[in-house]
């Protein structure tokens, strides 16, 4: 490498930003924080360039914030520090308010305890009067009286995309909300939601009506009755089907808008619904639209699959920072 030329490591590609034709606005992880790059360059990558002249420095840029409500994994693996990690890793600031503390391992939940709905309010009330915020992620709830709170908190900011994961269960099986939790998630928290983001369980569990005899319904109907009950867009995650291929099935109003399918990974992973609705929220936050956003958290989301590790003696946990691991040899690219 001349004295001359810089190695930046490009972390995101912000095609919404670039005002100069044939170039592109890039995140960078060191300075410049912002940069620009000829379209069309690989992504992720890191590049050697000559000089680059700071487009802003790191003390002008405001990354763009989004605010979490989940509970706290200790183990890293899911939960509030699983959407801390993959909120910095994709450029933005995580504002976290804690719903719940959890005794877990890499295995499984041992006990959960919710935070008192009143500190859940205060916690997120003192940050929204401070920063805005580009986006709202839920995860674990914790109790009735949280999804009332947090629900209460949502209907003051209607024109912030909200993405909910509905955390239901572990993927061992133990139980994270009971039946008078869902109906409040339903009845408070569909109707504000942009995204909702239920793996294929989850949606037959939400859309269940007990109405209806033997009710069986199809991931299509879950999706649709979801849509009927106030949120925007479902995107259906296919890991538990036992197709060949993962498939995730973006609908909304009138139906499927995309089907992306993924390569199966063989391992059992903690953190991925986590880390894929953190990735939309990040990116929504970041200024794509929302078919681009599910996309690429997707694709994201994959790669910290693809490069997941086992730490402990229980599931593989997705590696966010995996882009910053990669041997610096490889990535060199111009
Ligand atoms: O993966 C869903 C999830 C979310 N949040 C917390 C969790 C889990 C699963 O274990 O513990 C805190």
């Amino acid at each position: 490498m001349s004295k001359l030329q810089f190695s930046v490591k490009i972390v995101k590609i912000l095609p919404q930003l670039s005002q100069q034709p044939g170039f592109v606005l890039a995140r960078s992880s060191g300075q410049p924080a912002i940069l620009l790059l000829p379209a069309l360059s690989p992504f992720p990558g890191t590049y050697l360039m000559s000089n680059p002249a700071p487009i802003l420095s790191r003390q002008d840029l405001v990354p763009p914030i989004v605010l979490t409500f989940a509970g706290s994994d200790p183990s890293g693996g899911a939960g509030l520090q699983a959407d801390i990690m993959t909120l910095s890793s994709m450029g933005c600031h995580p504002l976290s308010v804690v719903t719940a503390i959890t005794v877990q391992d890499s295995a499984g939940v041992e006990d959960v305890l919710a935070i008192d709905a009143n500190w859940v309010s205060d916690q997120a009330r003192a940050l929204l009067e401070d920063m805005p915020v580009a986006a709202f992620k839920i995860g674990l709830l914790g109790s009735v009286e949280n999804i009332a709170a947090i629900a209460e908190i949502l209907s003051d900011y209607p024109q912030i995309p909200l993405i909910l994961d509905p955390v239901l269960s572990t993927g061992r099986g133990d139980e994270l909300a009971n039946e008078k939790m869902i109906v409040a998630l339903s009845e408070l928290l569909l109707p504000q939601t942009t995204i909702l983001t239920p793996n294929s369980l989850e949606a037959r569990r939400l859309a269940q009506d007990d109405d209806i005899e033997d009710d069986d319904p199809d991931l299509a109907e879950c999706a649709r009755r979801l849509i009927d009950s106030g949120a925007e867009y479902v995107l259906v995650t296919g890991t538990h089907e036992t197709t060949p291929k993962v498939t995730n099935t973006l609908y909304r109003e009138g139906g499927t808008v995309r089907a992306d399918s993924w390569e199966r990974l063989p391992g059992s992973y903690h953190g991925s619904g986590c880390t894929l609705a953190s990735a939309i929220a990040a990116n929504l936050a970041n200024g794509l639209d929302i078919e681009d956003a599910v996309r690429d958290a997707q694709e994201y989301t994959w790669q910290a699959l693809a490069n997941g590790f086992r730490p402990g003696m229980g599931q593989y946990l997705p590696d966010r920072f995996f882009w910053a691991r990669e041997a610096e040899q490889d990535d060199v690219q111009a």
